[in-house]
């Protein structure tokens, strides 16, 4: 199919701009009531107010007659002289694109510094997250940490397990033999507020606990050898993080043996953003995002997992029955559509690209398949290059909106052959009840007003 046979569609941009510092406020202080639907009220009112003033703001309808005006009047960039180099030492990005911004859920959690903000998906390209953009889980605030006195130690959990204790200045990690690999990062908890039903109206929110980088650093294994550590004993290790949260997790020692596991400072090509970890955080692909410790200060090798409070209260599967699932920590392959998902406004009928995410924590995704009519028909999506291992892929199609209502979902597969489950598939296993690890494929729907809307199919 070709984009010249239809008249190509434009599209309002999803408004996210919506809710004021002041909103966010009233949210909070009566979320505590029935949060969910206090949730999903408080956008849907923020939405009715303000979406449309903001959507108008940003079309510059080309005149039918008389010419236009941007094209045959100079503009002052094309006459004038520009700015110098370096008038920003670090440079950010256009004005033109300040509504670009990681925002927090309003009503999601007591206080600010335990919280979270969620990458804006829907305005993002290719598969990188801009480090400025990269989503945020701090449980007890983020740091700005000096690097001179920052240190990582390894010790064992008794004399055994290794030869030697050591303690590494962040300069000498920076000497050693390092890897730089590209990976996703997704929260366990990411899509948890929709386990129930739909909470929030676009994929900022439902998906946005997710994104990917560059990482720089030392695979963790080369530092176990350093120390000398006795692997047949040595099973599981215990990373801990220098922030107040005592965030500790258990990882398996063979996660670690397979070269995977690194101990980074480095975030596309450049040093770690404190609110990602700096100077020194774990990459543990594949592994929902708890166990990348941020503030990396200890790595303890020991012999049996340690069932640490963010491992025995926190981030333990919910199943029915009453059944508890702990150490559930591969992120199972998933995908979102991004372009049109919630919250945007398609403006003709005509050709759309529908363009998205698709991840797996087990390998590479292999095929992504669109449905653009509830799920009764699939097509296979291009992927776009590269396609690396836990890493996110970037996918899309050509679609022709024919105006009318209709469902777009995404279904990604990965090459262990797994299959992102639908609502059904999933909660007939998992139940609603959880808050971890929902996988379940997206649906959005189009409106005939062109207005996209999350839902979900039973
Ligand atoms: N030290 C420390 N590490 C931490 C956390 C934390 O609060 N403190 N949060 C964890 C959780 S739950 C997630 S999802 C990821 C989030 O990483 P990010 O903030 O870089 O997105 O960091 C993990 N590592
Ligand atoms: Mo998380």
């Amino acid at each position: 199919m070709s984009s010249q046979d239809h008249p190509s569609g434009r599209l309002i941009k999803a408004p996210e701009n919506f809710i004021s510092p002041e909103g966010v406020r009233t949210v909070f202080a009566e979320a505590k009531a029935g949060r969910r639907n206090f949730v999903r009220g408080a956008f849907a009112a923020a939405l009715a107010g303000a979406a449309v003033p903001s959507a108008l703001a940003q079309a510059n309808p080309v005149p039918t007659e008389g010419g236009d005006p941007n094209i045959l009047e100079l503009p002052a960039h094309s006459k004038g002289l520009g700015q110098a180099v370096a008038t920003d030492g670090y440079g950010k990005p256009s004005k033109y694109e300040s509504n670009v911004q990681r925002r927090p859920s309003p009503g999601l959690t007591q206080t600010t510094q335990a919280s979270v903000s969620f990458a804006p998906l829907q305005s993002l390209f290719g598969i990188v997250t801009p480090s400025g953009l990269h989503f945020e889980r701090h449980h007890q605030g983020w740091w700005d940490v000096d690097p001179s006195k920052h240190r990582l130690m390894i010790n064992g959990s008794d004399d055994k397990m290794l030869k030697k204790p050591l303690v590494f200045t962040v300069d000498e990690i920076m000497r050693l033999p390092s890897v730089s690999r590209f990976h996703f990062i997704e929260c366990g908890a990411n899509t948890g507020m929709e386990w129930g039903n739909v909470a929030v109206p676009t994929c900022q929110y439902t998906h946005g606990m997710l994104s990917c980088s560059e990482f720089t650093g030392v695979p963790l294994k080369i530092l176990l050898d350093m120390a000398g550590v006795d692997y047949k004993r040595g099973r599981y290790v215990l990373a801990e993080g220098a922030d107040g949260s005592s965030m500790t997790r258990t990882v398996p020692m063979e996660l670690i043996e397979s070269g995977e596991v690194f101990v980074a400072y480095g975030q596309n090509g450049e040093m770690l953003r404190p609110e990602n970890g700096y100077p020194l955080r774990l990459v543990v692909p594949g592994v929902q995002g708890v166990s990348w410790v941020k503030y990396l200060r200890r790595i303890e090798v020991g012999d049996q997992p340690y069932g640490a409070k963010d491992e025995a209260v926190h981030y333990i599967d919910l199943m029915p029955g009453g059944q508890h699932r702990q150490y559930s920590s591969t992120q199972e392959c998933k995908s979102v559509i991004t372009t049109p998902s919630g919250g945007q406004v398609l403006l003709d009928n005509g050709f759309f690209q529908i363009s998205g995410l698709a991840w797996s924590g087990r390998g590479k995704v292999k095929r992504v398949d669109i449905s653009v009519d509830g799920g009764q028909n699939w097509k296979t999506a291009r992927l776009q290059d590269p396609v690396m291992s836990k890493c996110l892929t970037r996918f899309s199609v050509d679609w022709v909106w024919d105006g009318k209502p209709t469902i777009v979902q995404s279904r990604a597969m990965d090459e262990t052959g797994y299959v992102q489950p639908n609502y059904k598939q999933l909660r007939a296993v998992r139940g609603t009840r959880s808050i971890y690890h929902n996988n379940a494929i997206q649906s959005w729907l189009v409106q005939e007003s062109g207005e996209v809307k999350n839902v979900q199919l039973s």
